[in-house]
């Protein structure tokens, strides 16, 4: 088969740890090199922001976002929205490398028909975290989401489909991509705050990258 360098998957084939039904991590799955420039676009078109919560918290997490649709948050509640409130622009048009990307994870795990058209960008420092939630604020919960970690490890909690359910424990790796499916699509789930540390693409600091579809 020819190679795909728009596609920035890192040889060799990777491994891979079953979550559960429509979800696994794919370890090493994504070419950070390529990834991180990327990143840096899109943060220089919608700088990074730390949201304020319904309740009046501000996050921890920076976030920002890239494609046709962006969540955001404030006092009026969560949402996708076609422009970033901060610029009064669109958000940044999704990078092909990226959506491919997100694509050829999802038909990896079972998704073959996997189309996002939102991309959410976290940024975490030492010491930020995010709370146990669910993600659906997403027009088509039949979609999986697609996951990519990128510098500092984390410790993300896997949880259950209640609130309550006691969370496993997994560390995310630079380079880990996590596709979230079917049943799994909306279970409960976290970030423990970050430890320090040092990565030599990133410095003190873990970005993922979350492919989602909001419509
Ligand atoms: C499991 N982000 O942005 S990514 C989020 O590491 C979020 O920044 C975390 O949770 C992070 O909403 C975790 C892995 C993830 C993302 C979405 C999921 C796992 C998920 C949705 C459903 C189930
Ligand atoms: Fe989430």
């Amino acid at each position: 088969m020819a190679a795909q360098p728009d596609l920035p998957l890192s040889p060799p084939a990777p491994g891979r740890t079953p979550l559960g039904p429509g979800a696994a991590v794919l370890h090493g799955y994504a070419d950070l090199a390529a990834l991180l420039p990327e990143v840096r676009a899109i943060a220089a078109a919608a700088p990074f922001r730390h949201l304020v919560t319904p309740g009046g918290h501000t996050m921890s997490v920076a976030m920002t976002n890239c494609g046709a649709l962006g969540w955001v948050s404030d006092r009026r509640g969560y949402r996708y929205e076609r422009t970033d409130p901060q610029t009064g622009r669109p958000w940044p048009p999704m990078p092909a490398a990226l959506r491919a990307l997100a694509e050829a994870a999802a038909a990896a795990v079972g998704f073959p028909d996997f189309a996002p058209d939102a991309c959410l960008v976290n940024r975490y420092v030492p010491g930020a975290r995010l709370t146990m939630h669910q993600d659906r604020d997403e027009g088509d919960l039949g979609a999986p989401i697609v996951s990519v970690s990128i510098g500092l490890p984390a410790v993300f909690l896997w949880g259950g489909l209640r609130r309550a359910d006691r969370p496993r424990r997994l560390r995310l790796e630079s380079g880990d991509v996590v596709v979230w499916g079917g049943p799994s699509r909306l279970v409960f789930h976290g970030v423990d705050p970050l430890p320090d540390g040092d990565h030599p693409l990133t410095g003190a600091c873990r970005f993922n990258l979350t492919f989602r579809r909001a419509a």
